[in-house]
């Protein structure tokens, strides 16, 4: 690097690339990941996403995933618990989905096209952890028979009654069950009005007449300090988030404005959900800036915001930034090679024995954690588990930089399969202390696939 034609030092250069590195948005490189829904449980946060499909022409989306992250920065990809062979009802279109706790029991609410009907519906899929497996809990729609009936949102009152909204155009809720998977009575749609939501409901709508909004899909329905929120993807396409708040679970409600305006993130659609961690909130979104990306390879983001005073929601912009970090990773323990603050060139896979773990490793590529916490610790050998049923390679295990100082190169060979794993080891060569972004910089033959990588561990 050179400014006014002087070399700035090495360790200079390395320590503004420190700097600047981290998290970023999209939240996930190795996969298209859409319409994100937070849920907080037991100090971690959960995001259930579709799944955009490399190279898609709609969204002909076929599985649901989870990440989940303890700090902002690293995400660890759980894979994908729940997909619509999982509902023998269902044969197309995995939208955007929500999953909330009740009574140590996670309920995932899902769209999907029902064979039944030939429309949209919605079904619900329970488990007993956050990452599953799920599996359908009544073995049919919650509610079926409407091109409509997409995007659920699922938020559980002080008073134990869960209420289920969902919609495009319109807006429909049901007072849920305590079993969360029935409902008594009729589907309620909303009556929308110029006050309520910008612009009255699609079908009294005047077409000449320019309106402040209008509600178009992916509500997300929670409540704080005593108010109901209803946030939702807005203005017909392309999309930007507004939201209406109200002090009843079923309104009226009252529009309140933008949250995220159009900007140019190269998706036509956007679809948010909100959530507190760790004394902080988040405005989670999707774009189309994942390379390869756009309106139907839509990748997650996340910014930080404040709620004003008087609870109302301020307006949040895109940026590559996303979320700075609220904790720390320890290196000194295993870590999945799928937890990631960001990555070039790898995907992720899985099986029932070894659960996700990091393929289509070539060389050049590399996977990155944030804010590896090595304390005074000084590891002396860095271990991971590998698999490669070709020649293997290298992994350089560098600080701060994908340049940065090499403190160990493991060498990785052939185990004779890409699910035949070994651990191995190597020295690190030099005295490790303190905070450190490390790249896992994976280098070997030019073309092929060099080998997979299940977990690491600095000793
Ligand atoms: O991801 C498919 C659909 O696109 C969602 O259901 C909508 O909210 C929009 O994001």
């Amino acid at each position: 690097m050179r400014i006014h034609g002087k070399a700035i030092l090495p360790a200079l250069a390395m320590a503004m690339c420190a700097m600047t590195a981290g998290a970023k948005n999209p939240i996930v490189q190795t996969c298209y990941t859409t319409d994100p829904a937070p849920m907080v449980h037991d100090g971690t946060l959960y995001v259930y996403t579709g799944h955009d499909e490399d190279g898609a022409d709609f969204f002909w989306m076929q599985e649901w995933r989870v990440y989940s992250t303890t700090d902002m920065v690293n995400w660890t990809d759980h894979g994908s618990p729940l997909a619509i062979e999982d509902f023998a009802w269902g044969d197309d279109r995995a939208w955007a989905p929500q999953c909330v706790e009740r009574n140590g029991k996670f309920y995932f609410y899902v769209p999907l096209h029902s064979k039944l009907s030939g429309t949209m519906a919605i079904g619900v899929a329970v488990g007993d952890s956050p990452t599953g497996p799920f599996k359908d809990a009544i073995g049919k729609p919650l509610v079926d028979g409407s091109w409509d009936y997409i995007d659920p949102t699922v938020f559980i009152d002080d008073d134990g009654q869960a209420y289920l909204y969902w919609g495009n155009p319109e807006i429909y809720y049901v007072k849920l069950n305590s079993d969360m998977v029935s409902f008594d009575g009729e589907v309620c749609k909303i009556e929308q009005s110029e006050e309520g939501f910008g612009a009255p409901g699609p079908k009294v709508r005047e077409k000449e007449k320019k309106y402040r909004d209008n509600y178009t899909e992916g509500p997300w329905f929670y409540k704080r300090g005593g108010k109901y929120y209803l946030v939702y993807a807005a203005g017909g396409v392309p999309e930007h988030i507004a939201y209406s708040m109200s002090d009843s679970p079923t309104g009226p409600w009252k529009y309140m404005g933008e949250i995220m305006p159009l900007c140019d993130t190269g998706s036509f659609t956007n679809h948010s959900g909100i959530a507190d961690y760790k004394g902080k909130s988040y405005f989670f979104y999707h774009t189309g800036k994942l390379p390869g990306g756009g309106g139907f390879a839509r990748s997650m983001a996340v910014e930080p915001f404040e709620y004003n005073a008087d609870g109302t929601i301020p307006t949040i912009m895109p940026t590559e930034e996303g979320a700075p970090a609220v904790g720390t990773l320890n290196p000194m323990k295993r870590v999945e090679a799928e937890t990631m603050a960001w990555s070039k060139g790898v995907k992720t896979e899985s099986n029932a024995k070894m659960g996700v773990y990091v393929s289509d490793i070539h060389n050049g590529d590399f996977v990155m954690v944030a804010k590896a916490d090595f304390g005074n610790k000084k590891p002396k050998k860095f271990g991971a588990s590998v698999a490669s049923a070709l020649r293997g390679g290298t992994i350089e295990v560098r600080m701060d930089s994908e340049d940065g100082e090499l403190i160990a190169s493991l060498q990785v060979p052939g185990t004779g399969g890409w699910e035949e794993w070994r651990y191995i080891k190597t020295p690190v060569s030099t005295d490790v202390t303190g905070v450190h972004d490390i790249y896992f910089v994976f280098k070997g033959r030019k073309g092929p696939k060099l080998f997979n990588m299940d977990y690491w561990k600095f000793e």
